[in-house]
């Protein structure tokens, strides 16, 4: 009996110590969860702005608005200022990229042309659902920031934009986040509109996915902080969701020039999104004929990840961001390919237009090359064995524990059963060149001497002379030609090209031969016909200038790729 009762009493302690353990363990799961939020982002209130600091920013703001100089930009016109503040907006284009001080000047509201092919107006377009417009910011200033949100304002029909959320990345300064609230309550109060800060900064990936936490709306649309849209801009991009909920949609991107603030556009033309094996998004022309005046949206195989309007659930769907991504870069094209091989589309939409302030270098920086790293982290998700053309370019990221876990991602693209990259490649941008795919030859170029071809690493745009360096152990990115089908002797998207019927420089390729079509030989002759001479590395002083000769039977004329597919 004794026995039994103690047995009974056992379970009963078995069973509250069980239950106890579940509810403790839940608890602290959402305490983890509720905190982490918490400790991540903070919702800027009415009632951060304290009564006595309100009155410090009317007057901070009041005297910003008394030195506004009414007209100056209207029309996107650029906009120059005389004398001392001349000078001051000079050296703020050195510091920060951008002329700040031109754009305190400058109404916030400004009237802009409607920059659309006039065709547009053609289209009526009546979306039902709704948009929150996201944009995020770190240390960019007030009057940028402003200006980018009265534009929203002004440009969308009420009824289609359900809020806007602003995404302060930790910015430094610590009175924007008073005064863009102190704003916000006073001068735009009839909008909804949510200032969020975060408490360290998470770089503009993370801060992006704070913002479409919280958003209500049918659309996410994102923006840069320093745009300017325009004249229907906001229905175009609805329209096409409502249409069809897995396009993601791009508008064109006009230039705001950073130094006078002149709102270009390039006509009615316009290019979409690709990308080059360094990792990095690059415009490209439209290759079908039919769509390079098309009206309506255009495929478009990359975007340049500041703009674009998505489906809200869809974004979730289709798996948001990688949260791992720090910092700047990567997520466009992570987002880009992840879309396409998973079943979405990427469009540009020609009537929505949005200016963005392009500048010339980031006034910020980060502690690592999270464009590096973040680049790698997508290679390895989604570029299958096309990563060995990045990892050319980053070797040292390859098998890098600094990139992180990709477990997440990979489980990602399983779960949605996306597709190949070489699927990608082949249907969505198959005029994407591919170094080492159906050329003649590729690898390092190499004469007798073990000297190489080499692009001196001129960078992103390579104009310059086809230089001569001693050949690298491994196969460095800077070495790394192809003599591709067409008889081009290219570099990725640089094609040496002869001129002066001497000189050879590496330039855009123009896919016209000529002086770009070189032919070659067993016997190691590199011959372009158009000036019936040969390469040659005799002549070459420091490095640089390689050139063609007449050809002869010499040993600086006789030239070795590492692979060659020659018939
Ligand atoms: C382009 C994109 C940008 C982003 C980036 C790649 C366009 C026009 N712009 O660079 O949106 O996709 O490529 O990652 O397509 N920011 C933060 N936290 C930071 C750094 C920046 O919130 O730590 C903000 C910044 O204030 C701006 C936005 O992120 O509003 C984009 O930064 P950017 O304008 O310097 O980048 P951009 O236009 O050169
Ligand atoms: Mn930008």
């Amino acid at each position: 009996m004794m026995f039994l009762r103690c047995l009974r009493y056992k379970k009963v302690v078995l069973l509250g110590f069980f239950l106890f353990t579940i509810v403790y363990l839940f608890v602290r799961a959402l305490h983890v969860i509720v905190m982490q939020r918490d400790e991540d982002v903070i919702k800027v209130r009415n009632a951060y702005v304290q009564n006595h600091e309100r009155d410090a920013y009317e007057k901070l703001i009041r005297d910003y608005e008394k030195r506004i100089i009414q007209g100056l930009g209207d029309y996107g016109s650029p906009a120059y200022l005389a004398g001392e503040e001349k000078e001051l907006g000079n050296k703020a284009l050195t510091k920060f990229a951008l002329n700040t001080v031109l754009s305190d000047r400058m109404p916030l509201n400004r009237k802009l042309r409607d920059p659309r092919n006039p065709l547009c107006k053609q289209f009526t377009y009546s979306p039902t659902l709704q948009a929150t417009v996201i944009i995020i910011f770190f240390n960019e200033i007030l009057s940028v920031i402003l200006r980018t949100v009265w534009s929203v304002i002004l440009k969308s029909p009420k009824h289609l934009l359900k809020e806007i959320i602003l995404v302060n990345d930790a910015s430094t300064d610590e009175n924007l986040d008073g005064l863009l609230q102190h704003y916000i309550n006073t001068r735009l109060s009839g909008y909804n509109i949510t200032l969020l800060r975060l408490k360290t900064r998470m770089g503009l990936i993370r801060a992006r996915l704070q913002g479409a936490r919280v958003a209500k709306g049918d659309a996410l649309i994102f923006l840069d902080a320093h745009c300017e849209a325009t004249e229907g801009w906001i229905e175009p991009l609805l329209s096409r969701i409502e249409e069809d909920r897995t396009a993601v949609l791009v508008p064109i991107i006009d230039v705001i020039e950073a130094n006078n603030l002149a709102y270009s556009t390039n006509g009615e033309s316009f290019q979409v999104g690709g990308f080059n094996w360094a990792g990095h998004f690059t415009w490209i022309d439209i290759q079908n004929d039919e769509d390079k005046n098309s009206l309506k949206p255009v495929k478009s195989p990359t975007m340049a990840g500041g703009l674009f309007a998505i489906d809200r659930k869809y974004f979730w769907e289709i798996g948001s961001y990688d949260e791992q991504m720090e910092g700047w870069g990567g997520e466009n094209l992570e987002m880009s390919f992840r879309i396409w091989q998973c079943g979405g589309r990427l469009e540009t939409v020609p009537c929505s237009r949005v200016g963005h302030i392009f500048r010339d270098f980031h006034p910020y920086s980060f502690e690592k090359d999270t464009h590096g790293i973040n680049t790698a982290r997508l290679a390895h998700v989604w570029m299958d064995d096309y990563k060995r053309l990045f990892f050319l370019h980053q070797p040292s990221l390859e098998n890098n524990p600094i990139i992180g876990d990709l477990t997440h991602r990979k489980q990602l693209r399983n779960k949605l059963r996306c597709k190949s990259f070489k699927w990608y490649l082949q249907n969505v941008y198959p005029e994407k060149f591919i170094p080492d795919e159906n050329a003649q030859a590729f690898g390092q170029v190499r004469n007798r001497f073990d000297m190489c071809l080499d692009d001196l690493q001129l960078g992103d745009d390579k104009v310059g002379p086809l230089g001569l360096y001693p050949c690298h152990p491994y196969l460095a990115i800077s070495q790394f030609f192809t003599l591709s089908s067409k008889g081009e002797l290219r570099s990725e998207n640089f094609c040496a090209e002869v001129f002066d019927n001497s000189q050879i420089k590496l330039t855009e390729c123009h896919g016209h031969k000529r002086e770009q079509f070189w032919m070659y030989f067993t016997n190691g002759t590199v011959y372009n016909p158009f000036s019936g001479k040969c390469l040659s590395s005799q002549f070459v002083e420091d490095s640089k200038g390689l050139k063609v000769d007449q050809c002869k039977k010499n040993a600086h004329q006789k030239w070795k790729f590492t692979h060659e597919n020659l018939t």
